[in-house]
């Protein structure tokens, strides 16, 4: 889609917020003008889970400075927001709406703040890094949590607190971290999640899961198995037992990648590993019990460890021989942590755009109800889905409905064509015999009606309509553009 395309969709969307709130008087916009303003701001990805999973190890990793604070404390209960900016800077902005600065200690959030949790709306987290250029990531206090207070907060923040402004919450889509297995309250959340995000609540198109911990999978097994073939085996159960929640589930140690991605593999720790290639892997593994192998001492053991896990001591120690370099690689490479970056950047960034317009959409259907004329409202809303412009938010929605419930049909790839590179199916259109894309394409779509007719399975004759549609708008285009 090109960049123009993507521009419409987010300009008829706004109008229409324009267009909405215009009756109202100034003092009452600000939720319409909340939801203009959510429309051209970077996509907002918020990383949940339970306690503990890991989500801000792999906020750092992903960010690539360890910024987000890991221990326990205050600042681990706040929801906070990673964003592009310069110079780097935070801020803390309180529920009454005031904001006041947060000192970043060594370029990372304080462990604790001087403020009470409770009056604490979010941390807002200014950096210059290149991976924050086009999403912000939101780091979350952990779900399910013994004190619910953590989990209000998280609620509040993603799925809104019922208050004008954050009418279905801060988030567009969600890296929701699943530490070992998942659990059916985990689902709870998301549904939930799913619900807030409005017309994508039958599919996963906003939602990625992240089977954190990786390095740790098996770790029973002291026989030197591969903890990231038994993560792989996990994710892929996951990924095939829920389709509808998640577009793909990828193990990924945030802990390895942490390291390898902020700096923290210097020559010392590499010369510590290197100091443990004899060492035997069980005595290693008890090293707290049996005391560190020799050459190496209690404190530079318990670095090694926080720093890579029992599995990167285990066998990082190969890697090690070849120096640092080698060994920040071998982790960066062995997390998994690019497939992480390589699933947001090819399904979430690309369709930014689309998942802001459906969910402004919602945002707005819900704030109808508040106008003078709620009736004119919604019927003006009906009419926006209409819009050709607005056409690939019904493709989007089509093809997550096909990879879940039909993802073996014939029809998966020519939508995913359609709603991820439209200029080259005219394109090929144009390559047939007599060479005239448009009539081609009113054929293909012709033929798309047809293909309705002939299933059964509601995901394909649903496709199939929405397909015909696609091509009907691209013929349309292609006659226009050549006169
Ligand atoms: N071995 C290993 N340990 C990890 C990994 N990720 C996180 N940890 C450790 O698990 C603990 C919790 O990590 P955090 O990143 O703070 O987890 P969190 O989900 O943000 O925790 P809360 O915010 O308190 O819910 C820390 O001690 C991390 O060092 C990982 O991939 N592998
Ligand atoms: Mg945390």
């Amino acid at each position: 889609m090109s960049v123009a395309d993507r521009r419409r969709v987010l300009e008829v969307v706004d109008r229409l917020c324009e267009d909405l709130a215009r009756p109202l008087p100034a003092a009452e916009r600000a939720p319409f003008e909340a939801v203009r303003e959510t429309l051209h701001a970077p996509l907002r990805v918020a990383v949940v889970g339970r306690v503990k999973a890991g989500k801000s190890t792999l906020v750092n990793a992903l960010v690539g400075r360890r910024v987000a604070p890991t221990a326990a404390g205050e600042c681990t209960q706040v929801v906070t927001w990673y964003t592009y900016g310069s110079p780097d800077r935070a801020e803390v902005h309180l529920r009454d709406g005031s904001t006041r600065p947060l000192f970043l200690e060594n370029g990372a959030v304080p462990a604790g703040l001087d403020v009470p949790v409770a009056e604490v709306r979010r941390i807002v987290v200014h950096l210059q890094a290149g991976a924050l250029r086009d999403l912000t990531l939101i780091d979350t206090p952990g779900l399910a949590t013994l004190t619910s207070e953590n989990e209000d907060a998280t609620r509040r923040a993603l799925l809104g607190d019922g208050s004008s402004t954050a009418a279905a919450g801060d988030a567009d889509a969600l890296l929701f971290a699943i530490r070992e297995a998942e659990r059916q309250d985990d689902f709870e959340f998301l549904r939930d999640f799913h619900r807030a995000s409005g017309s994508l609540a039958a599919t996963a198109v906003n939602a990625l899961c992240v089977l954190t911990q990786a390095d740790l999978f098996g770790s029973g097994d002291l026989s030197g198995g591969d903890p990231f073939a038994i993560a792989a085996e996990v994710a892929q159960r996951i990924a095939v037992e829920h389709p509808t929640d998640f577009s793909a589930v990828v193990p990924v140690s945030g802990l390895m990648a942490q390291t390898a991605r902020t700096g923290l593999v210097s020559e010392s720790l590499t010369r510590s590993l290197r100091q443990l290639a004899e060492a035997d892997p069980v005595l290693l593994q008890l090293w707290r019990q049996v005391g560190p192998p020799e050459g190496v001492s209690e404190a530079e053991m318990t670095t090694l460890w926080e720093a890579v896990g029992p599995y990167g001591v285990v066998a990082g120690r190969e890697h090690a021989g070849s120096g640092a370099a080698a060994l920040r690689t071998w982790l960066g490479e062995r997390s998994g942590v690019d497939a992480v970056d390589d699933a947001v950047r090819r399904q979430l960034l690309p369709r930014a755009h689309l998942i802001k317009a459906i969910r402004a959409l919602s945002v707005l259907s819900t704030l109808a109800s508040r106008l003078p004329d709620p009736d004119d409202a919604r019927s003006r809303l009906e009419a926006a889905q209409l819009d050709p412009d607005l056409h690939p938010l019904a493709e989007l929605r089509a093809l997550r409905l096909l990879s879940a419930h039909a993802p073996t049909s014939p029809l998966l790839r020519r939508l995913e064509t359609v709603v991820d590179d439209p200029a080259r199916v005219s394109e090929e259109a144009g390559r047939g015999d007599r060479g005239d894309a448009a009539t081609a394409l009113r054929r293909a779509s012709a033929y798309a009606v047809g293909e309705a007719s002939r299933t059964v399975v509601p995901a394909e004759i649903e496709a199939a309509r929405v397909l015909a549609r696609s091509y009907q708008l691209l013929a349309r285009r292609v006659a226009g553009s050549r006169v």
